[in-house]
C-alpha cells in the first residue's frame, strides 16, 4: 500500500496578499522553503493546491484527473479570457472548439504571419528613423494589431489601430491590477466583443466576406457538437482569443529587446542569420523572462497522486515560470544561455512558457508557433535590419507585476535602417 501523504501547508486564514506581493516568485519561494513541487495554501478564501516541475505539469496536464469548468476567477473572466470560451471547456466540447484554433495554425498560415510582421516592421522603421526616440512597447502593439487583424481577416482602419491596440493590450495587461486600471480591461472588453460581435452577425448575414481560411470566416462559420454555430457572443470570445494574444506578443518583443541589449556576445552570433541561432534565443527569452504565471485547473474527481489525496474540485495552480527556472530541470537557471535549447531533449512538461501537455485534447498553447515565428522575425529586424542606441533608462522589471515588463517599455533613439 502506498503511504499516505498531508500536503505541505502554509499556516495562516489566506495569501492572497503575499501572492500580490510575491507575483511569479510566489510558488517558487514556497515550494523551496518546504522543499516539495506540491503544496498547499489558501488563495481567495478557498484551499489551493499548487505545482511545479515536470511530473506535476504531466499530472495537471491530465485530462482525466483535471478540468477547467470554473477554475479562472471571475477578474481574469473579465478581462483577460471572456466567458465560455475554449478556456473553461473540458472533454469532447474543449476537443471540438480546440480543433477550430489549431486548423488555423497551418505551416502557410504561419508563413503569412511570418511575411506580414516582416512588411510591418519594414513600413515602421522607416517612420522610426525620422523620429527622435520610440517606446518599443507601443509600437510593438500597434504593429502587431495591425497583423494580427490582417492575418485573422479582421478589417481594421489605420485611424482605428492605435485605439484598437491599446484596448487589446489592456485586457492582458489589467487582469491583475486593482481598482481603475483594472476596470478599464472590463470596459475594454465590452467595447471589443460588440465591435466583432457585430461583425461576426454582417459576416453571417453575407455583408462582409472574409476569405475562407481566416479566422473570421471560419470562427463565424464554426458548428458546434450539436451542428449549432456559436452564440455570436461566443464567436467574439474567440476571434478575442486570436487578435489579443498576438498584441500580448509585444511582452516578448519588448524582452527580446532587452536580451539583446544585456547579452551583446549572444546577439553577435545572430548575424549569421541562421535560423535556428534565431530560434534558440527566441526559446531562451520565453523561458528564462516571466509572462504568463501559473495555469489553473480543478479537480475533476476525488484521486490519489504519489499519496497525496486530491479531493472533487479543489482549485490548483502549476507554476509555469517555476518549471522553467526548476533547478532539477535547467542547469544554471538563472543564466541567459540560449545554447541550451541546441541539444535539449523536447519535453512536453518542463519547457511550459505557453502551458504543457498536448495541443489537440489539453489545454496547450493554440498560438505557441505563432508566437515563436513572430518572435523570431522581430529578432532578426532588431540585429539584422536595423541599428539603434538604448539611452539611460528603467530596464528593470519586477516580480510583482503581473505581466511583468521593463518598467521604462524600452525607449530606442538614433534609429537607422542597415
Ligand atoms: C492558451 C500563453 C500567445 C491562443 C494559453 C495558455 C497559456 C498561454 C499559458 C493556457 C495554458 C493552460 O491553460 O494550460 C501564451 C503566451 C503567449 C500566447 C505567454 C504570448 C503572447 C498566443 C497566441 C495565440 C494564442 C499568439 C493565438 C494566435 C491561445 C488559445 C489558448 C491559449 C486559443 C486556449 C487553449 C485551450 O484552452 O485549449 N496561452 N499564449 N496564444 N492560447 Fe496562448
Ligand atoms: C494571452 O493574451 O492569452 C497571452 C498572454 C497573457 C498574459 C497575461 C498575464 C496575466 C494573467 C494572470 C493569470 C492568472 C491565472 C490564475
Amino acid at each position: 500500500m502506498t503511504e499516505v501523504k498531508h500536503f505541505p501547508k502554509e499556516e495562516g486564514l489566506d495569501h492572497s496578499l503575499d501572492l500580490l506581493k510575491e507575483g511569479y516568485l510566489f510558488i517558487t519561494n514556497r515550494s523551496t522553503a518546504f522543499q516539495s513541487d506540491i503544496f498547499e495554501t489558501r488563495l481567495l478564501g478557498e484551499r489551493v493546491i499548487c505545482l511545479r516541475g515536470r511530473e506535476a505539469a504531466a499530472l495537471f496536464y491530465d485530462p482525466q484527473k483535471f478540468k477547467r469548468e470554473g477554475a479562472s476567477p471571475n477578474r481574469i473572466q473579465k478581462t483577460l479570457l471572456g466567458k465560455k470560451g475554449v478556456q473553461t471547456l473540458d472533454d469532447e466540447a474543449h476537443h471540438h472548439r480546440k480543433a477550430m484554433f489549431m486548423s488555423l495554425m497551418t505551416p502557410v498560415s504561419l508563413q503569412r504571419m511570418r511575411a506580414l510582421i516582416k512588411k510591418e516592421w519594414d513600413i515602421a522603421a522607416k517612420k522610426f528613423s525620422q523620429e527622435k526616440e520610440i517606446i518599443l512597447y507601443d509600437e510593438a502593439k500597434k504593429v502587431l494589431c495591425r497583423a494580427a487583424c490582417d492575418w485573422a481577416g479582421v478589417p481594421l482602419k489605420e485611424n482605428d489601430v492605435e485605439e484598437t491596440a491599446n484596448l487589446l493590450g489592456l485586457l492582458f495587461e489589467t487582469p491583475a491590477a486593482l481598482g481603475p486600471k483594472h476596470w478599464q480591461g472590463r470596459h475594454a472588453r465590452t467595447k471589443l466583443e460588440k465591435w466583432l460581435k457585430e461583425l461576426v452577425i454582417e459576416v453571417r448575414n453575407g455583408n462582409f466576406i472574409p476569405p475562407e481560411d481566416k479566422s473570421l470566416f471560419i470562427i463565424s462559420n464554426h458548428r458546434q457538437l450539436d451542428g449549432e454555430l456559436l452564440d455570436a457572443d461566443i464567436a467574439a470570445v474567440e476571434l478575442l482569443n486570436i487578435l489579443r494574444p498576438i498584441v500580448a506578443v509585444a511582452v516578448y518583443i519588448c524582452f527580446t529587446a532587452l536580451a539583446v541589449f544585456q547579452h551583446p556576445k549572444e546577439a553577435g552570433k545572430l548575424r549569421s542569420n541562421d535560423e535556428n541561432l534565431l530560434q534558440n534565443f527566441v526559446q531562451e527569452v520565453r523561458r528564462f523572462y516571466p509572462f504568463f504565471p501559473f495555469a489553473p485547473a480543478r479537480v475533476k474527481a476525488d484521486f490519489t497522486w504519489n499519496g497525496y489525496s486530491f479531493e472533487e474540485n479543489t482549485l490548483t495552480l502549476l507554476d509555469l515560470y517555476g518549471t522553467n527556472h526548476h533547478p532539477k530541470l535547467w542547469d544554471n537557471p538563472e543564466l541567459f544561455q540560449p545554447n541550451r535549447f541546441s541539444n535539449w531533449k523536447d519535453s512536453p512538461f518542463s519547457f511550459i512558457p505557453q502551458g504543457g501537455g498536448d495541443y489537440d485534447f489539453g489545454h496547450r498553447c493554440a498560438g505557441e508557433w505563432v508566437t515563436i515565428e513572430i518572435m523570431k522575425e522581430t529578432l532578426n529586424f532588431l540585429v539584422n535590419k536595423i541599428s539603434f542606441a538604448i539611452p539611460d533608462q528603467d530596464l528593470s522589471y519586477s516580480f510583482n507585476d503581473i505581466p511583468a515588463l521593463p518598467h521604462s517599455k524600452i525607449i530606442m533613439k538614433e534609429i537607422h535602417l542597415k
